[in-house]
């Protein structure tokens, strides 16, 4: 086949398979665990990122249809429905390891994600951005839709020759209308690491509430506790002075070595439902996991629900990707009818959606023990359940 013959078919069959994937009918796996379902495919995909965004479409340039500009994976997502469609603010990775932000939107939260025609083109502070990802979309009461991202740059004290070493600031963006996004400056904390920085959807005391994850290095936690809390006076110039412990780091659980804030916490009759991710260690390198907890509805900072353990884990094919054994989220929607769809992406490659509701996660997270932290305690609560449920399965 001649250049012009291969263009022509390669163009129509890239076309193809991107319409296949793009319309391809998603289905819950039945009967799940009863706490929420898993879809069968993931929601979006390298796959699903635009051919224009990848393919040069002059045939004079690109005679063979080469994809100019590949993209590696579209994960980690921050959510929100907008205008009556749900949104997803996807961190798409190109081939050249940079992530940047697109959205991408769906008519029922499921079926039929497709990216808006172009990716967001953020604006820079004075101090250049590296590499932008895991963006946070809160909509506040004050009236703007916030994103709360990870900047993550050269660290400056990095000695000669070491081409790794990083800084990761907390990242804002402020949008009325989910097309033009306002640059404001990072947020300011004592912190020399913020990852995962995430903005409550309300005032608290008349002030801003941040969720933070202070850490020492852009890898180690060091003193880094867990999820803390802080208050600023304005996001236009946002600073947290005091950050307080929320929720520990905690030796030999799921939480051992990270555990950072994820999704928006969304408010529910009996509490504030955060969607977090923990992170441990293994012979095989850190596993990440999502889990829930409850916060009081007048004290933000307080937990009252602590189930144990995780909510999702990478299961099958999410096991493996980039950076395998990774399950985070950083984007939930909860509808008016009190159906949630949780967006978890795994091992840092596609982006998958888990469907529950208000009302089993509340049943979910008070009615699940709390990890008592020895095996014993563990033993004993599975202990409590069998012999509860002798009785009933006697019966049936
Ligand atoms: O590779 C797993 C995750 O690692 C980081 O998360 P954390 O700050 O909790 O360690 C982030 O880079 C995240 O995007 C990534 O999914």
């Amino acid at each position: 086949m001649n250049a012009h013959e291969t263009y022509a078919t390669r163009q129509d069959a890239v076309e193809r398979e991107y319409e296949a994937l793009v319309n391809r009918w998603n289905e819950p796996v039945l009967p799940g665990n009863g706490i929420f379902e898993r879809y069968r495919w993931p929601v979006l995909t390298a796959g699903h990122v635009p051919p224009a965004w990848r393919y040069d479409y002059n045939p004079a340039t690109n005679p063979w249809f080469m994809e100019r500009l590949g993209i590696n994976a579209v994960f980690n997502a921050g959510a929100i429905k907008f205008g009556g469609t749900y949104r997803l603010i996807c961190r798409v990775e190109g081939w050249d390891r940079k992530s940047f932000f697109a959205v991408a939107q769906s008519p029922d939260g499921i079926q039929g994600w497709h990216f808006d025609p172009e990716p967001i083109l953020l604006d820079e502070t004075s101090n250049s951005d590296v590499n932008v990802y895991d963006m946070r979309l809160t909509a506040h009461e004050d009236g703007w839709i916030y994103g709360i991202f990870c900047s993550e740059r050269k660290d400056p004290d990095a000695p000669r020759g070491d081409t790794s070493s990083a800084t990761a600031a907390a990242g804002i963006v402020r949008t009325k209308d989910m097309k033009r996004w306002e640059r404001l400056p990072d947020l300011d904390t004592a912190s020399p690491q913020q990852r995962n920085v995430v903005l409550h959807p309300e005032f608290y005391k008349g002030r801003y509430l941040l969720y933070t994850r202070p850490q020492d290095g852009f890898i180690d936690t060091g003193s880094g506790g867990g999820i803390c809390w802080g208050l600023a006076e304005d996001m236009t110039r946002a600073k947290v002075v005091e950050e307080k412990l929320l929720d520990p780091k905690e030796y030999h659980t799921i939480k051992e070595v990270k555990n950072g804030a994820g999704a928006v916490p969304i408010r529910t009759p009996k509490g504030w439902l955060h969607i977090a991710h923990g992170v441990r260690n293994t012979a095989d390198g850190l596993r990440y996991v999502v889990y829930a907890l409850v916060c009081d509805l007048e004290e933000p900072g307080k937990v009252i629900a602590r189930p144990g353990g995780y909510l999702i884990a990478p299961e099958g094919e999410e096991r493996t990707g980039d950076v395998s054994n990774v399950c985070f989220c950083n984007g939930a929607i909860a509808d008016e009818d009190g159906r949630l769809l949780i967006y978890y992406a795994s091992s840092d490659t596609r982006l998958h959606v888990a469907e529950t509701s208000i009302e089993r996660m509340l049943d979910y997270c008070f009615n699940t023990p709390e990890d008592g932290l020895r095996s014993r305690a563990s033993v004993e609560a599975r202990l409590a359940l069998i012999r509860a449920n002798a009785s009933y399965i006697a019966r049936s």
